[in-house]
């Protein structure tokens, strides 16, 4: 197949997730062309079958705000005719479905299929918002095909749109070869000389991530178990955490690590990963993380009790208990038999979401969107 994948270039999950399936597809043999505004994180150095198509965005002064979802279809409907382009497959709806749908509208005879996977906020927050809300539920619904990362996505979008749609629920998937624990002597050496327990937390810093509760919850912990905090990643929030460390005499503890590249070996030395999100639909990076054998504590909300089991591959509490999820860290870690036991139930639970599994997903998926709706010629 000749596949278009459209995604968000910059450090966050849905663009994870597109350029490891892009990936996967390649080596598989599928064509794949990214079509963004920059070159995805992940897709570092040459990957046979995959190219990498940039928009340019007009700055032309009397703009006050860049064009960029027409930027986008136009150079959709470039690619999708020089590359005989099968599917747009758009991760994170907002405007990547819209622009396809219009790419789609300008390549008229073609049997090209739209395929949206939703992630997250595009659906919980932002595509909520009443200057995105109509053409939201539009572009959803002018797909081929829509998936999304986990039950609680689904069923939040066709409530939350009053949408009657198929929508196939396709998992968030971690390559299990790479991402598995490995000796960390340098890391520990370098953050835990002393033999500290080591708890981490990777997002992009946003208010939905709730990181000045990873710190909150950190200062109880210090209180009872000598320990470290990794803090991996960048965003708005961070200068505010940054802050509370210091207000709470905890800095030296605390180590913003900013955004990494490669972080297994980072969550090789981690024995906690915290994530107490407001709001999560699937929780890619604590998948990451239970691969490594880090049991997780997070909050409840979303798809993340999809994800992790309550009482075996970590604890689940309510949105700001800080006191509960301290307290469920304090246990794990003073427990050295019951910190095994859910290490090796956490990364047992990760093998069930292995990437070979869910690329495979997305093959199906593609071949039943293609021969669904194929125009007769
Ligand atoms: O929706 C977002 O906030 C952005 C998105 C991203 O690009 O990081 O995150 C979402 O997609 C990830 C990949 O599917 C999921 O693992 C995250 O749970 C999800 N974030 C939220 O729902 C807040």
């Amino acid at each position: 197949m000749n596949i278009g994948i459209t995604c968000y270039p910059t450090y966050g999950g849905s663009g994870v997730v597109a350029t490891e399936l892009g990936k996967a597809l390649a080596e598989k043999g599928h064509s794949v062309h990214f079509i963004s505004y920059a070159m995805p994180m992940r897709l570092d150095g040459f990957v046979d079958n995959v190219i990498f198509h940039e928009v340019e965005i007009s700055n032309y002064p009397l703009f006050d705000f860049p064009l960029y979802t027409l930027a986008l279809a136009s150079k959709m409907v470039e690619v999708a005719k020089y590359e005989k382009l099968d599917i747009f497959h758009c991760h994170y709806a907002i405007p990547h479905a819209t622009s396809a749908y219009l790419a789609k509208q300008m390549l008229n005879q073609s049997n090209i299929k739209v395929i949206t996977t939703l992630h997250g906020t595009d659906i919980t927050l932002v595509g909520l918002e009443p200057s995105f809300l109509p053409v939201m539920k539009f572009s959803i619904e002018q797909s081929d095909g829509v998936t999304a990362v986990s039950r609680f996505l689904k069923e939040k979008t066709l409530t939350n749109y009053n949408i009657e749609k198929e929508i196939e629920v396709i998992p968030n998937f971690v390559d299990t070869a790479k991402y598995k624990r490995l000796r960390a002597d340098e890391v520990l050496k370098h953050y835990a000389p002393g033999g500290e327990k080591i708890l981490t937390h990777t997002s992009n810093f946003r208010k939905v991530k709730r990181v000045q509760d990873v710190i909150l919850i950190f200062a109880e912990v210090l209180k009872k178990v000598k320990s470290k905090l990794l803090l991996i990643g960048d965003g708005p929030e961070r200068s505010q955490c940054e802050l509370l460390c210091r207000e709470l005499g905890i800095h030296e503890h605390v180590k913003f690590l900013g955004k990494q590249l490669e972080i297994v070996s980072i969550l090789s030395a981690a024995d906690l990963f915290l994530m107490p999100s407001q709001s999560e639909s699937f929780g890619l990076s604590a998948l990451e993380a239970m691969a490594c054998e880090v049991p997780v504590i997070s909050t409840s909300v979303g798809g993340l009790p999809e994800l992790q089991v309550h009482g075996q591959t970590g604890y689940i509490a309510e949105i700001g208990d800080i006191d509960r999820m301290s307290r469920y860290a304090v246990d794990l870690l003073a427990n050295a038999s019951k910190h095994k036991m859910f290490a090796e139930a956490a990364r047992k639970r990760a093998l069930e979401f292995e990437a070979t599994k869910i690329v495979a997903q997305y093959e199906s998926y593609y071949e039943k969107v293609l021969t669904a709706s194929a125009v007769p010629t």
